[in-house]
């Protein structure tokens, strides 16, 4: 009976034994299924991610490479610039613009500014209407946009304002700065509209 009774404590402490390591077991491997769960979510969110960026990137607009220009017309980023060589009034020169479905140039930027200085001086020459206006009151805004200036280039002593200058040109004297002027002078001008899908 003792004999029997010790084997059977002998079996039962080795199945308890074995439990226990299989609990040991299932611990390990709840933890691996855990951490795969954790690394699928990571894993998922980052597709997510990815796929919004491919989203958004998919519905910004063509580079401007795929827009062209009226011939005559030259590319400035997503717009087109017009050089007009008449030499006529602001107003005239306004007019003239809205003829060709454009508007007087804005010019809001020191890349555009310098692209503008470079073209003029090797080619179009000193002053040209663009469509800064102040209405006599000195505040000056770009005709087209209603804006006030955030960039400028003025010369030297200028805007100079008084009763009459309250129209204004680009590349005026050897700096090929802003100068305010009378919007009766007559100067060659430059137009801008938005460039079309080519
Ligand atoms: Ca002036």
């Amino acid at each position: 009976m003792c004999g029997l009774e010790g084997k059977f404590k002998e079996q039962k402490y080795k199945y308890e034994s074995q439990l226990g390591k299989m609990a040991a077991n299932m611990t390990a491997v709840t933890n691996v299924i855990e951490d795969h769960t954790n690394l699928l979510t990571t894993l998922r969110e980052d597709i997510d991610n990815l796929v919004e960026r491919l989203d958004k990137k998919s519905s910004t607009p063509a580079p401007t490479d795929h827009y062209v220009c009226p011939a005559n017309w030259l590319k400035y980023n997503a717009t087109c610039i017009y050089f007009g060589s008449d030499q006529i009034t602001w107003t005239e020169a306004k007019f003239h613009c809205q003829m060709y479905g454009a508007h007087l140039l804005v010019v809001d930027s020191e890349e555009l500014n310098t692209f503008l200085k470079i073209r003029l001086r090797a080619v179009d020459g000193n002053n040209h209407y663009v469509g800064g206006i102040d209405f006599g009151r000195h505040n000056w805004i770009w005709d087209y946009t209603n804006r006030e200036f955030d960039y400028t280039d003025w010369r030297s002593s200028q805007p100079s304002g008084g009763r009459s200058e309250h129209c204004m040109v680009i590349c005026s004297g050897s700096s090929c700065q802003w100068n305010d002027v009378d919007c009766y002078s007559q100067y060659k001008y430059i137009c801008q509209k938005d460039v079309v899908l080519g």
